[in-house]
């Protein structure tokens, strides 16, 4: 890169904000991102890239910030001045957007608006390029499967219809300002940095936990959503690519594959040696476990053939729910030369690996005699 650009990420404390701080800091980029006021540390995901404040010449640079806070957005962009804004920040849940609607309109659809308006009121719209982290949620009920970027939205949470109004509004300040702003549209992307209580997380430490014995059963809502699911450290790379085009245009991200959260709790048990049988229907159904074999040569599960490990608990129904989604990333594969590099498996794998480690470090502290805690979630 011949002149160092500035990027500034909102979400960096979130799962694909410390992936892409990593990637662009590697890239060279001067990295700032916005982290929230809590009353406990929250930067877990990132403080492998902390640089320390007293030392001249840093690369990666924390404000406070919160995007329901204009003046804070304000100053910050004004401050720093960046080439590039990846907005990544969002109530990001979509159950929790039920119970929490104003919130997420607030944050998730006026959050974006506002980062605009800053852009224009700085008279940063020739200089600084805008990411908008928009979603498969927007196609919600299903209109057309695959999904691409001409497929009608309707959205089915207020997350949904919060990102539908900063998907729009991104296109309106494209077009109306000239500002180069993106849409990225992309499908479910996990990791082991991935919140606790989306699925797939939550079914690779659960599986982990009721493995070494320090949890009995996973407790599910619909397990024949399905999702079209890839890695989170290959779609951030996608994220940069899109602001380093030509001209600004939305993207569908997406694997073209998709899976069951049944499949998914499958894939993840066999990781342990684990078979399970699923048996019954809708809120009776349970996974029970079937067999259990040696894997690279030892027993990891401590659960018993029989064991019901597995029950639906409709808690976690969504009032409406997302049944089925399907990307077609065609358009991303002709212009941004994308391909997935992660399959399910290796994703799962990978996943599982991480989970496991952490619950065997929990039942060492169990058996030393100390506590531990749990949320189940
Ligand atoms: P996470 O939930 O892991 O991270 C969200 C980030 O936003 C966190 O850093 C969080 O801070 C921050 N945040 C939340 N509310 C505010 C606020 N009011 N002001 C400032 N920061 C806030 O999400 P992901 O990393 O998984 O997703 C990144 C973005 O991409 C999100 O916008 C999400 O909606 C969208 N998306 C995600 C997909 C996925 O499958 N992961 C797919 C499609 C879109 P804190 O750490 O303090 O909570
Ligand atoms: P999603 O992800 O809603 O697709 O949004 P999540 O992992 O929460 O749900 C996926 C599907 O699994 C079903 N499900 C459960 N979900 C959760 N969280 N907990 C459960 O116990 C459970 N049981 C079944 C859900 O009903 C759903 O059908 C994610 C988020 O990252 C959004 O921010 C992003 O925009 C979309 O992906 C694309």
């Amino acid at each position: 890169m011949s002149q160092k650009k500035v990027a500034l990420i909102t979400g960096v404390t979130g799962q694909d904000g410390a992936y892409l701080a990593e990637f662009l800091l590697k890239k060279g980029y001067e990295v700032h991102g916005i982290k929230r006021r809590s009353s406990l540390f929250n930067t877990d995901r990132i403080d492998h890239l902390y640089q320390d404040p007293h030392v001249d010449g840093r690369k990666f640079i924390l404000h406070y910030g919160d995007l329901t806070d204009s003046t804070s957005l304000v100053r910050i962009i004004q401050k720093v001045q960046p080439d590039e804004i990846y907005n990544l920040a969002a109530q990001s849940h979509v159950a929790v957007s039920f119970e929490e609607p104003e919130y997420t309109a607030n944050a998730d659809g006026i959050g974006a608006l506002r980062i605009l308006e800053a852009i224009r009121i700085l008279g940063l719209t020739r200089k600084t390029r805008f990411y908008q982290a928009s979603t498969s949620e927007l196609y919600g009920l299903v209109q057309e499967i695959p999904q691409k970027e001409t497929t009608p939205f309707y959205p089915r949470s207020p997350y949904a219809v919060a990102k539908m109004y900063a998907y729009w509004i991104t296109v309106n300040y494209r077009e109306a300002y000239g500002i180069y702003a993106c849409n990225g549209i992309l499908f479910n992307h996990e990791s082991p940095l991935r919140g606790e209580t989306f699925v797939t997380r939550k079914i690779t430490r659960a599986l982990s936990r009721i493995a070494l014995g320090l949890q009995d059963c996973l407790y599910l809502g619909n397990m024949s959503a399905l999702r079209d699911w890839g890695h989170a450290r290959d779609y951030i790379e996608m994220q940069w690519l899109m602001l380093q085009q030509q001209q600004a245009e939305d993207f569908v991200i997406a694997t073209g594959v998709q899976y069951s959260v049944r499949q998914f709790v499958d894939f993840a048990a066999k990781e342990l040696g684990i078979t399970i049988e699923f048996s019954g229907e809708a809120e009776t159904e349970v996974g029970t476990v079937k067999s259990i074999e040696p894997v690279d040569g030892e027993i990891k599960a401590k659960c018993k053939v029989g064991d019901v490990i597995v029950r639906v608990d409709p808690r976690y129904y969504r009032p409406t729910e997302v049944e089925t989604l399907l990307g077609d990333p065609a358009k991303a594969k002709t212009k941004l030369g994308w391909t997935p590099k992660t399959s399910l498996q290796s994703l799962v794998a990978e996943m599982m690996e991480a989970d496991y480690a952490t619950a065997r470090k929990d039942s060492l502290v169990k058996l030393a005699g100390f506590q531990t805690f749990d949320h189940h979630e």
